[in-house]
């Protein structure tokens, strides 16, 4: 058995996609154990683009089957959708399955997200809008919707007409906007179900008989540690388990079956949303990071924010997940820019100096970074296939990440396409 885990460390758009676009070719089954179609994993194939949100990544090269685990909030009009994409583009989407415990996002779920982020104004949480918090509260809740309700007319009648009446009055009585109708909802849903029935399954199940008959299993994770709803930075989260640990609860697989613990992190840092972030650059070279690496949404199109490596929370994020290969993606991004800056401690607001992340948000805001200069190099390094290759200053800050971090960087990733990586033994 192998079995990969792949997980973003910081807030998300680390390149996770193409991680597991590239892990994915020998891949028995690829696992999205959390999150939903809020995410946006971007894969290129040549000049070719695909952005996958509730799709595996592993969808375009994986030999074997794509799982959407229990763990994740499924859109299903999101998911045909995608599915219908990749079917246009020549591709087969006949290895893709739902678990029959995966939660539905309900047009309601939208709803709620979206009258909730317009009332919190400036203190919103920036979130896609996708319905997945609402998703995940009703689930906690114990009245959320799921796929094997889809299948069955009569408890789906129920639990919509249970849970549109709470919502409907919320959304007249509190929010005062108009009340969704329960006919349209519940015959779309029934027609979705029947589109779907054949790929409603106990993904549990086959993923523990996968991992018995020693097949290749990769977990792809959604979003990143610091958006995780324990250990990030709450309120401005995700409403999942992002980590390592997500992959036990989110796929009903044991955490003896996990093996190779993959952190993938940029070479520097975004952040789309609102929330803390000590190494922010909100200047012109903050401006500049964004257009070079193109970050913007590949959801919601919003411009990312952009700073330096923080490595105060890299290791808080490498601690929680129990990481054993690093990625650094984007290092390309990085080359031109004369002083490169990557934060090793923060000064808290009453002049201590920590290297460990916080549990208080509001705190965190006037923590400051504190930095060590490492020089740049101006190369072009996108060609670049050995760490031999690279400059001696990129070289360097790799180096200075596996010494602080005291873990191993086994792929630095130099650009978007499939093949733009340097991959050590
Ligand atoms: P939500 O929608 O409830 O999960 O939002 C809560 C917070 O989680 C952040 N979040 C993300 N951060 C980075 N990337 C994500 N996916 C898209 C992408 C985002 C996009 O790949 O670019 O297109 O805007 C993602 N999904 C959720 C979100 O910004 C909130 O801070
Ligand atoms: P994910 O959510 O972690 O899968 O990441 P996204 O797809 O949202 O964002 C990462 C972006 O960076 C995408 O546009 C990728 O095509 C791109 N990308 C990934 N790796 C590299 C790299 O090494 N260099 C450059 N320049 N772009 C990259
Ligand atoms: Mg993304």
């Amino acid at each position: 058995m192998s079995t990969y885990v792949v997980v973003g460390l910081q807030f998300g758009d680390e390149g996770k996609g193409k991680i597991t676009d590239v892990l994915s070719a020998k891949s028995d089954y690829v696992v999205r154990f959390q999150g939903g179609d809020n995410a946006g994993h971007t894969v290129y194939v040549g000049e070719d683009k695909f952005v996958l949100h509730l799709l595996p990544s592993g969808v375009l090269q994986c030999k074997g089957k794509c799982i959407i685990a229990n763990g994740v909030v499924v859109n299903p009009k999101a998911f045909l959708r995608e599915i219908g994409q990749l079917e246009a583009k020549g591709y087969k989407t006949d290895h893709v399955f739902i678990s029959r415990r995966a939660h539905v996002i309900m047009p309601y779920h939208i709803m709620l997200d979206t009258y909730r982020e317009e009332e919190l104004g400036g203190t919103q949480i920036g979130t896609t809008k996708k319905g997945i918090g609402p998703c995940y509260e009703d689930k906690i809740a114990r009245v959320g919707i799921r796929m094997i309700d889809l299948l069955n007319p009569e408890v789906l009648k129920e639990k919509i007409e249970k849970n549109l009446k709470i919502k409907n009055n919320l959304f007249e009585k509190y929010f005062g906007k108009p009340a969704m109708s329960f006919d349209e909802i519940y015959n779309e849903f029934l027609e979705i179900g029947k589109q779907l029935q054949d790929r409603i399954v106990d993904t549990e199940l086959e993923l523990n008989e996968a991992i018995r008959d020693n097949k290749n299993i990769l977990f792809e994770g959604a979003q990143a540690l610091m958006l995780d709803i324990d250990f990030g930075t709450y309120p401005y989260v995700t409403s999942s388990s992002p980590s390592t640990g997500g992959v036990c609860t989110g796929a009903g697989v044991p955490p003896t079956s996990l093996q190779n613990l993959i952190g993938v992190s940029k070479a520097y840092t975004t952040r789309v949303g609102h929330g803390p972030f000590p190494t922010e650059l909100d200047n012109d070279l903050g401006e500049h990071i964004r257009k070079v690496g193109h970050e913007y949404g590949a959801t919601t199109g919003r411009p990312r924010r952009t700073g330096w490596l923080d490595l105060v929370a890299l290791k808080h994020a490498c601690m929680i997940n129990g990481i054993n290969n690093l990625v650094i993606t984007k290092l390309d991004v990085l080359t031109g820019i004369d002083t490169l800056k990557i934060a090793t401690h923060y000064k808290t607001e009453d002049g201590k100096i920590i290297d460990y992340f916080t549990s208080s948000t509001t705190k965190l805001y006037d923590y400051e970074a504190i930095y060590t200069d490492l020089p740049g190099w101006t190369e072009d390094i996108t060609t670049a296939r050995t760490f031999d290759e690279l400059p001696e200053n990129a070289k360097k800050y790799i180096g200075f990440i596996e010494e602080y971090l005291g873990i191993n960087v086994y792929l630095v990733s130099v650009g978007p396409e499939r093949s733009q990586n340097i991959i050590r033994k």
